[in-house]
């Protein structure tokens, strides 16, 4: 029977398990669930793809629920957003009107990292036959998102995926963003309140600096009647992402398995053209001096000064070069040795790094859940081991925080966060189907 696994409560991590499903279920409104009651109170992209993992542990139909609930709020263009808006909540800043999609259900301007595929086809592999008639009307929303990236986050000739706003990338004040932000001007931005410093401490968030320029964004988004080409091609902000590129490649390849389990003979002929450019993205985003793929300013062509956790997805994304792997290799096992409870989202030898400001160094149960399904598929079995016990000794010994200080293991950003959660029910725990 689904769930009866997680229904012993007696040890530590037993608790850990009934609190992860008390998290979830207090978080779910229906058909789709809050990252966070009070900071997060809609509907995001990738939190929703993670949620569906940790549902499909407890509850299979509620885990589909929850993608197709996503793709609600799929544009005609074919982007998902990377907020849906389903009601008013003041507590969020900037909320539907700001945005002014222009979408039904009102939705945020830009997408996020697209996981949903590789979600789906979990969720479908976990029981064909009840997914099957689900997979079929789900399958054409997602092609006509990974078509999207492939055609609007892609500058003439080029194979690695754009993040036009750092929100898009999900890491909103990763170093990779500080050089190309500089040259955003953000004079002349309405005045605004944010919300967020409510709800968390100030020096865990993103700063006042980095906000006006990510308001500075959405008025030029808006402005172009969200134009998506346009603001790719012409826009102040187009940085090649590692994370998305990555995501988007190893989703590419799960969206060409379901193609194959459905039969769809011309959707795998247009997956496989996506899948052909994957080298001459990888190698668009390899920087020799640093030997990591790093963030790329698409305007100027320079490279990210710095390496962010993402650079390791590359296993993710089954990309395999002997060579590359092995400097990427080394780099992680600095990173791991540096701090004590990794992975780190940034280098935690760079000046910028700070073991408590958002993407700018915390770890993150979903990325080391990302990184260690990768080192898996392509062999490195202790290093997904190490990835997988530390998260399960951070969320047991501090509690599901949106993310936690690499350094002292303590958790940081907002408490009982849905993801965390999730991750835990689907990878972490001892009990875990391991996604
Ligand atoms: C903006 C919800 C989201 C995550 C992102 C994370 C943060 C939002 C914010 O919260 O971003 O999208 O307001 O800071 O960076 O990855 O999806 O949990």
């Amino acid at each position: 029977m689904p769930g009866t696994l997680w229904q012993n409560q007696s040890s530590p991590d037993r608790k850990c398990d009934a609190e992860a499903i008390r998290i979830l279920r207090s978080n779910d409104w229906g058909n789709y669930t809050l990252p966070s009651r009070r900071l997060y109170p809609y509907q995001w992209n990738w939190d929703s793809m993670f949620v569906a993992l940790g549902f499909c542990e407890i509850d299979l139909d509620r885990a589909w629920l929850e993608v197709e609930s996503l793709f609600e709020g799929q544009w005609r263009n074919g982007m998902a957003a990377h907020i849906v808006f389903r009601r008013d909540q003041p507590g969020y800043f900037p909320g539907p009107q700001i945005w002014d999609s222009g979408q039904q259900p009102p939705t945020s301007g830009l997408s996020q990292p697209p996981v949903a595929a590789t979600v789906v086809r979990v969720l479908y592999e976990k029981d064909p036959n009840s997914g099957r008639a689900r997979l079929r009307k789900l399958f054409p929303k997602l092609m006509r998102w990974h078509r999207w990236f492939h055609t609007q986050r892609v500058i003439s000739g080029g194979a690695a995926i754009a993040v036009t706003h750092p929100w898009e990338s999900g890491r909103d004040n990763s170093p990779d963003w500080d050089s190309p932000l500089r040259a955003v001007d953000p004079a002349g931005i309405r005045p605004y309140q944010r919300c967020d410093l409510g709800h968390v401490d100030s020096a865990m968030r993103p700063t006042m600096a980095d906000y006006d320029r990510y308001m500075k964004l959405v008025e030029y988004g808006r402005a172009t009647g969200w134009d998506h080409a346009q603001i790719t091609r012409e826009g102040p902000f187009a940085v090649a992402d590692p994370g998305i590129t990555f995501i988007l490649l190893r989703a590419d390849r799960d969206l060409k398995a379901l193609a194959r389990y459905l039969g769809y003979r011309d959707s795998l002929f247009e997956i496989e053209r996506w899948l052909r450019s994957a080298q001459r993205a990888a190698d668009y985003l390899w920087c020799p001096h640093h030997g990591a793929y790093l963030a790329r300013d698409m305007r100027t062509g320079e490279h990210a000064s710095g390496i962010s956790s993402v650079a390791f997805l590359s296993f993710y994304a089954g990309l395999a070069n002997s060579r590359r792997d092995l400097r990427l290799l080394d780099h992680f096992k600095r990173f791991m040795r540096t701090v004590k409870w990794g992975m780190p989202s940034f280098d935690p030898e760079d000046p910028r790094f700070e073991s408590r400001r958002y993407w700018r160094g915390p770890t993150w149960a979903i990325i080391n859940y990302l990184i260690a399904r990768g080192f898996t598929q392509a062999g490195y079995h202790d290093e997904a081991l190490l990835l997988r016990e530390t998260t399960q000794r951070l969320i047991m010994q501090s509690g599901f925080y949106e993310y936690f200080d690499p350094l002292d293991g303590s958790g940081a950003g907002g408490p009982e966060f849905t993801w965390t959660a999730a991750i835990w029910l689907a990878w972490a725990s001892p009990q875990a189907g391991q996604g």
